[in-house]
């Protein structure tokens, strides 16, 4: 690993896996009996963009709804969090929801993690142009695939931040994994505040992943035009659509591109058959009730602290404190 010094306090270290993985991991999914691809591949410079157009739909109440949550209660959620704390962001994407607590929370170094390079550098250098007095140390990783930060100082009382539902990305059990290695890291003292969507009227939900403008479509197809790109593949974008619904028995909103034809599309040298109607599964976003979250942040050894929640009962963000011993 190597880290750069990129101004007076931004640090930058890259451990972002080689191109190779890339093509691997999406070979080995479309492989499967329900070929599957990861979420995390959404985000090259287009899909970071769609993404924010997405955070500004009308239909997607989450972004909206979490940053009114931090805005109303930064200074309640900063005294429970302490100052000077290590604040280590996931996904932290255009670092917009950190400022919303970064005045009340004052953090000694704000370490922003993230899987798309660019956007990671460039959120990180406008927010120290705005924040001068704040230490940055952003790094480029894929923090689903193991959760090890070395650059991470040797510190007590770390804080985590994972806002935006992102961890709905994962299927509960590799959530609870997701959440041990995060008690790890933060051991002893620390803690984790996270964003969870909350389970609701499927109506609601189904909306918020199917909006009338159609960005969430084009986010979903514009995977293919990435595997394009990077894994030497020929899907054509326009024999495919966007198909999303909430699966109610399982809690979850699943994203699927459907071949509109019965079809061949190479990927890497290797040639995949779709039958008419065949899906990708692209996505899952699981939703949960508060108990059953504490309840899955007690098995990966953290204790409930306070939560914050919008008046429709639509979003939750909630601090744990890592279990002692
Ligand atoms: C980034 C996982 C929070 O599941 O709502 C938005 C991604 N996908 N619209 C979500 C997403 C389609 C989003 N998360």
């Amino acid at each position: 690993m190597q880290t750069e010094l990129i101004g007076p306090h931004l640090r930058f270290s890259d451990l972002k896996p080689p191109p190779a993985d890339f093509r691997r991991e999406v070979v080995e999914g479309l492989r499967l009996p329900q070929k599957t691809l990861s979420p995390k591949f959404f985000y090259d410079a287009e899909g970071c963009r769609l993404f924010e157009a997405i955070c500004d739909l009308p239909e997607y109440y989450l972004t909206r709804t979490e940053i009114g949550i931090l805005t109303e209660h930064a200074d309640d959620i900063a005294r429970t969090l302490g100052q000077d704390r290590t604040l280590i962001e996931l996904g932290s994407g255009n670092s917009r929801k950190v400022r919303l607590l970064l005045e009340a929370l004052r953090p000694a170094v704000y370490i922003p993690v993230d899987i798309a390079r660019e956007h990671l550098l460039a959120a990180s250098r406008t927010l120290a142009a705005d924040y001068p007095w704040l230490d940055i140390h952003a790094a480029c990783l894929d923090y689903s695939e193991r959760f090890e930060m070395p650059f991470l100082p040797d510190v007590q009382r770390k804080v985590i931040f994972f806002p935006g539902s992102s961890i709905g990305n994962f299927e509960p059990a590799e959530a609870e994994n997701l959440l041990r290695g995060i008690a790890q890291c933060v051991q002893p003292n620390g803690g984790l505040l996270i964003g969870f969507d909350l389970k609701k009227d499927a109506n609601i939900l189904q909306a918020a992943y199917n909006d009338s403008a159609g960005v969430t479509a084009q986010f979903n197809l514009n995977l293919l035009r990435c595997i394009n790109a990077k894994a030497a593949a020929n899907f054509a974008l326009d024999l495919f659509h966007h198909h999303a619904f909430y699966n109610e028995p399982q809690g979850r909103i699943e994203m699927h591109l459907c071949s509109e034809s019965c079809q061949q599309v190479v990927v890497a040298g290797e040639t995949f058959d779709f039958l008419d109607g065949e899906s990708i599964h692209t996505e899952n976003s699981y939703k949960y009730g508060i108990e059953e979250f504490r309840s899955l942040a007690r098995n990966a050894g953290f204790e409930p602290g306070h939560c914050w929640c919008d008046r429709d009962g639509l979003f939750c963000v909630h601090y744990f404190a890592v279990s002692s011993g």
